[in-house]
């Protein structure tokens, strides 16, 4: 049985998803709304772009072991601790991840079983659904899913173990080999450093294995587009070193679709293997399907309307085919803003009222009241439905919710 697809309960003390019960307390900020997402598992719908995406990647990577039924619901060890986060590091704040308790939280990243599952194979890959709360537009939504990652070489053998994998699989993907340029003037530096832990030979063999992967990757899932500009960046992890995110030209703007780096020794100490040395990516299933099916907006993943989920088969890449946009409504809201305001707080509480309705979120406006000192900020709101026209008496009773909500939740002065 799937536990996931039992609907989450919330009462005023207790958290129950997936068929167990969690206590509440101080740092409980789940909502009905997201924990409702829990019961969807897209990327278990072999129809479904997510599924999709997920099928044609693993595919690439035909020798790992796949996990895709990890319950989202993990502990705050797992998500942070064990992938050696600071105590303080900012994604663990209650306006960044949506806890049930305390210690249980839903996973930030598909990195919280990273430890779990290299304890079991030396070449794991695992997809799920991820929960941040986050900013709202057309690439960033607080439900998504990704692939993660991992593969594993004796740190002794490393340099010549990859040497030779790099050699049979540029053979093997003949013409798929060129056909995307990919960009990289990344280099080995104090600020993105080698671990004291690790060989330099070793280090700079299992780098570049994971970005051959990782173009391959890429080349043979958009081997139909001959124009995709993609390159690679520095990024910092808690648990790699060095790290990379590689970036997509897509719509005129650099997207990120993934980040990944080579594994923090102290995290293969704790799987029991550390005489291994290895490389781990995470990437957003979303971000690759935005680019792959051409769908303008990462809501539409999320639709229940047959003209978006009948437009898929399982395995085949085809474009998306629009259906007509329905008109927008925008509203703006000013406010002071409190001592300890944090934009996602606000952000929640626009998704809380309106749901899928909203399609972005932006400050327009903000100034700081030379006297008071006071803190004003205006946002603009566009609402906007994916599957019907919206009414403007709709939307006004919305953004009425939306003022009320804000002034009781946030203890804001409304301008
Ligand atoms: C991570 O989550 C790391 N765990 C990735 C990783 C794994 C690094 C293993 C090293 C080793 P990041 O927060 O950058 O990194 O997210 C990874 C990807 O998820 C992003 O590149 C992007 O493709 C996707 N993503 C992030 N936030 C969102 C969002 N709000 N909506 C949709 N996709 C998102
Ligand atoms: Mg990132």
């Amino acid at each position: 049985a799937n536990l996931m697809k039992e609907p989450p309960v919330i009462t005023t003390e207790t958290i129950t998803v997936g068929g167990q019960t969690y206590t509440k307390d101080a740092f409980s900020n789940v909502t009905p709304t997201i924990l409702e997402k829990t019961t969807r598992q897209l990327h278990l719908i072999p129809t479904h772009p997510v599924a999709i995406i997920k099928d044609l990647i693993a595919s690439t990577f035909p020798d790992f072991k796949h996990y895709d039924t990890f319950s989202p619901v993990v502990t705050t060890k797992e998500n942070f601790d064990d992938l050696c986060f600071a105590a303080d590091h900012p994604g663990r704040a209650v306006t960044d991840t949506y806890y049930l308790n305390e210690k249980v939280m839903l996973r930030t990243h598909t990195s919280a079983h990273q430890l779990k599952v290299m304890t079991e194979s030396d070449k794991i890959l695992v997809t799920a659904d991820v929960y941040r709360r986050d900013e709202i537009d057309a690439s960033h939504y607080p439900v998504f899913h990704q692939m993660e990652g991992a593969q594993l070489f004796d740190a002794k053998t490393a340099v010549e173990d990859i040497k030779a994998l790099i050699t049979r699989d540029l053979a093997a993907a003949g013409a798929a080999s060129k056909a995307i340029q990919t960009t990289d003037t990344t280099v080995i530096t104090p600020e993105n450093p080698k671990q004291a832990a690790h060989d330099e030979a070793a280090m700079l063999a299992v780098a570049d294995h994971l970005k051959h992967s990782l173009n391959l990757m890429i080349r043979r899932l958009f081997s139909h587009e001959k124009d995709l500009q993609v390159r690679w960046i520095d990024a910092t992890f808690p648990f790699t070193s060095p790290s990379w995110e590689m970036e997509i030209l897509y719509q005129g703007k650099w997207l990120e679709v993934l980040g990944c780096g080579v594994i923090q020794q102290d995290i293969l100490k704790n799987a029991g293997k550390p005489d291994k040395i290895g490389w781990a990516f995470g990437l957003g299933l979303e971000r690759l399907a935005l680019v792959l099916f051409g769908i303008p907006d990462i809501r539409l993943f999320w639709s229940q309307d047959e003209r978006f989920l009948k437009q898929f088969e399982p395995s085949k890449i085809q474009k998306f085919k629009p259906f007509s946009k329905y008109p927008a409504c925008i509203k703006d809201i000013s406010f002071w803003t409190p001592e300890k305001f944090h934009e996602n707080n606000f952000c929640e509480i626009v998704r809380d009222v309106a749901g899928d309705i909203v399609e972005d979120v932006h400050l327009i406006d903000e100034f700081t009241h030379p006297k008071t000192k006071k803190r004003s900020v205006c946002y603009r709101i566009n609402y906007r439905s994916m599957d019907r026209n919206v009414t403007n008496a709709e939307i006004n009773e919305l953004q009425e919710k939306l003022r009320e909500e804000v002034v009781q939740r946030m203890k804001v002065d409304l301008r």
